[in-house]
């Protein structure tokens, strides 16, 4: 795989896969798909990725596995794209919006319609039937300016919606308007993951597939997955990373 310089990314390289999704974001950004901000955004969550040892915790498998349960009962579901999304795993979250019948919704925090439709674009393209994008016709409550924007018939009227690297204010607004907010954010402490739901801490292209491989036993099993997330409780969930993370810091100060 040629980097921007033209340079191969070595598959041996032993940080390939970290290289990889460098890369992917790179050239969204020339794209025009991802914004500048968007690649600052991404190494602070590579840092916390640092943090966890670059691996899902056990507990994350858990958070990932209550929130494919979560979707897989909800009466309507989205799963908003911005564009590190776009950049990052197109292919997987149309593959996840079938499985769990989610509507597609662009959702973006520096809002631009022209990058909205290129990131439509860049999900038809894998294989999503229909996205909502231009033209958002309803605000997050308390949330005004451009960042509130979002669809009637997608995040608006959704009970449940899946956020990836979203923005603190609009995961508290989603969460004041009663949904279930599923996170998925590297930073265990930010407001995202402390407003969330069901707050998964793991990188973006590893949750994902995990979400969708629960997804699938799920299917057809709805007092199951109602069971799951009765049990559930997030605080301790989010505790319990904190904790993995504390623990991994003191065997390696050992
Ligand atoms: O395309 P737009 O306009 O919607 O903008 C997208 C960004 C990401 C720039 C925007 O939503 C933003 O500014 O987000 P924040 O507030 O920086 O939050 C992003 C969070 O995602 C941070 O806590 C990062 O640690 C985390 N993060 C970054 N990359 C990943 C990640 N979490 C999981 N997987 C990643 N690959």
């Amino acid at each position: 795989m040629e980097t921007e310089d033209n340079s191969a990314i070595d598959v041996t390289h032993p940080r390939y896969e970290s290289l990889m999704r460098r890369k992917r974001l790179v050239d969204g950004y020339k794209q025009g798909i991802v914004v500048s901000e968007g690649l600052i955004a991404h190494g602070r969550g590579e840092m916390f990725d640092y943090l966890l040892g670059e691996t899902t915790l056990p507990v994350s498998l858990i958070s990932e596995r209550v929130a494919a349960a979560a979707l897989s009962i909800a009466n309507r579901s989205v799963i908003s794209v911005n564009g590190n999304v776009a950049a990052l795993c197109p292919e997987d979250v149309v593959n996840l919006s079938d499985i769990i019948h989610a509507t597609i919704e662009v959702n973006l925090f520096h809002w631009n319609e022209e990058r909205a439709s290129k990131i439509k674009q860049v999900l038809l393209g894998n294989g999503a039937k229909e996205v909502l994008s231009e033209n958002p016709d309803k605000s997050l409550e308390g949330v005004h300016h451009d960042r509130g924007k979002c669809h009637s018939e997608g995040i608006f009227s959704a009970d449940a919606v899946l956020i990836p690297l979203e923005d603190g204010d609009r995961t508290e607004a989603l969460s004041k308007m009663g949904k279930v907010v599923i996170s998925i954010d590297l930073n265990p402490l930010s407001r995202t993951s402390l407003a969330a739901s069901i707050s998964i801490v793991d990188e973006l292209t590893r949750a994902i597939p995990n979400i969708i491989g629960f997804s699938k036993e799920f299917v057809g099993k709805p007092d199951e997955a109602k069971e799951m997330l009765k049990s559930y409780d997030n605080v301790l969930n989010l505790r319990a990373v904190y904790g993995s993370i504390a623990a991994r810091f003191e065997k390696l100060s050992e």
